[in-house]
């Protein structure tokens, strides 16, 4: 009674499988007067799907608080939705449905709780909604009771959630020029990690081993981790540097790393070895060093992974004050090449000369010499007082370098050690390679041979020295492997303090 309401369904039984499915249906709106008192009246509407047009059902109007004969307790469902992920998780919280059917027709009271929570209860109703938050595994429990006062046995809903998308991390080996790429996931765990090699390449499956460059070129490697649930992490990206053991010949500033005294925020220290020299360029193409604070000098440096046989240089400045202002940019009163010896800066040998134009490249060339480290030192302008900061569009290094061979990889540790008065030189020699090598070691105490040392294992050797006392000295390990496809062999030494036994 009073309740103008149909169900939104009905249950259709297809003769031909016996299957029956819940079926929308649209009723013609009940009058109040309709359902005001008990009794059957009958509406029409039509059935989704349901070609023939239009249905009619029987209707029976009861009185709720006519509950004489009622045994038997309502029927709860529970329904989830949200952003559904992959293996039966979301990601996102969840609405659960709790609907209670009767079978007496009309409305339920129904309790529900999530996570053994306090229950909430609502009635009477045909379903109720309740809320789950929160990353991880959920339940949600619900009963029903009709009105005759039979209570349903508990029905239960296990709700998965997991809206954070994994976390993954990539280690660069910058000597083999690979990466390693691991993830973690913290609530439906790790599915897969992917990469791809430089923009544009195809998404490939990780599977635990580095990823290595394919040429000698520097690359960019882009990677991202996808959870169980199905959550894609945000591609990140690691860079593995060009191999410079081969010959080099022209501009090889790109392959190294630039750093400066001091580099003004809108500019850029990398605008100097990124291969660009454009005409007008932005403050974020130029190297510069703007500030308050104006010091009478500044540097500019590179640094390559291997020293480098270099011969020439050239630097094009910019400015956008004349000289004599003491601020603004303006182009150095003078500058200098040096060179890291390995203990100091030296000033490169012959130079030709050191122009200071802002419209043209100033080309310097000089005795040559083999250095990984290359400075500019620029002494700015000034007008007796203060000076002008200095930048530069770009700053090539030319070289005509031999070029080193390939190397076998191994860490090679020695030390003496005692056993009473007798005297030892412990040699460990680890393969670093990513192939089987052959290892020698050679010490003043004898010499001692290891074939297909596996990658990454240890060879452990002592040898006696047949006295108390040791005079420091070295050991040297020849390592023989394969390296893209020919036989090398390196040689590391590895000195020793001496020691007196007893
Ligand atoms: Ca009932
Ligand atoms: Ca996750
Ligand atoms: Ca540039």
């Amino acid at each position: 009674m009073d309740e103008t309401e149909l169900p939104g369904t009905v249950p259709v039984t297809f003769p031909s499988s016996g299957e029956t499915l819940q079926i929308p249906a649209f009723w013609d709106p009940l009058e109040p007067a309709d359902v005001a008192a008990p009794g059957t009246l009958t509406v029409a509407g039509s059935v989704l799907g349901y070609a023939g047009g239009r249905v009619t059902a029987q209707v029976t109007v009861i009185d709720p608080g006519d509950t004489a004969g009622d045994e038997t307790p309502p029927v709860v469902t529970l329904t989830p939705s949200g952003s559904a992920g992959s293996a039966g998780w979301f990601r996102s919280d969840v609405r659960v449905r709790v609907a209670g059917a009767d079978d007496r027709g009309g409305r339920v009271t129904i309790e529900a709780a999530v996570d053994g929570g306090t229950p909430v209860t609502a009635g009477p109703v045909r379903y109720t909604d309740v809320t789950v938050t929160g990353d991880g595994q959920h339940t949600v429990v619900a009963t029903a009771t009709d009105r005759a006062g039979n209570e349903s046995d508990d029905a239960s809903l296990a709700v998965r959630i997991d809206r954070v998308a994994p976390a993954s991390t990539g280690t660069v080996d910058g000597a083999r020029r690979s990466v390693t790429i691991s993830a973690t996931d913290a609530t439906s765990g790790l599915a897969r990690i992917e990469y791809a090699i430089d923009t544009g390449g195809v998404w490939t499956p990780y599977e635990g081993r580095p990823v290595k460059a394919p040429d000698t070129q520097r690359h960019q490697v882009f990677f991202r981790a996808t959870d169980v649930a199905g959550n894609v992490e945000t591609t990140r990206s690691a860079v593995l540097p060009a191999d410079i053991s081969g010959p080099l010949t022209g501009n090889v500033a790109p392959l190294g790393t630039a750093a400066a005294s001091y580099t003004a925020g809108w500019n850029a220290v990398g605008a100097l070895n990124d291969g660009l020299d454009p005409a007008n360029p932005s403050q974020a193409q130029l190297w510069g060093t703007w500030s308050g604070t104006r010091p009478a000098s500044q540097w500019a440096q590179y640094t390559w992974a291997r020293p480098i046989r270099l011969t020439s240089a050239e630097i094009k400045f910019w400015r956008d004050q004349p000289k004599g202002t003491g601020d603004g940019v303006a182009e150095p009163d003078a500058w200098v090449l040096q060179y890291w010896d390995g203990a100091a800066w030296v000033d490169v040998a012959e130079p030709s000369g050191y122009g200071t134009s802002t419209t043209a490249f100033n080309t310097v060339t000089f005795a040559p010499v083999t250095t990984d480290r290359l400075r500019a030192t620029l002494a700015a302008n000034g007008n007796g007082t203060t000076f002008s900061a200095v930048a530069a569009t770009e700053w090539r290094v030319f070289a005509d370098d031999p070029g080193v061979g390939p190397v076998v990889p191994v860490t090679v540790q020695a030390e003496t050690r005692c056993l009473g008065r007798t005297g030892f030189i412990a040699v460990r020699v680890t393969n670093d390679h990513d192939a089987p090598i052959d290892v020698r070691i050679e010490t003043p105490y004898g010499i001692r041979s290891f074939r297909d040392v596996e990658p990454g294992r240890v060879v452990s050797q002592s040898l006696a020295a047949r006295t108390a006392q040791i005079p420091a000295g070295e050991v040297t390990v020849e390592a023989t492997g394969t390296v893209e496809g020919e036989q090398v062999t390196s040689e590391v030494v590895a000195a020793y303090q001496g020691t007196t036994c007893g």
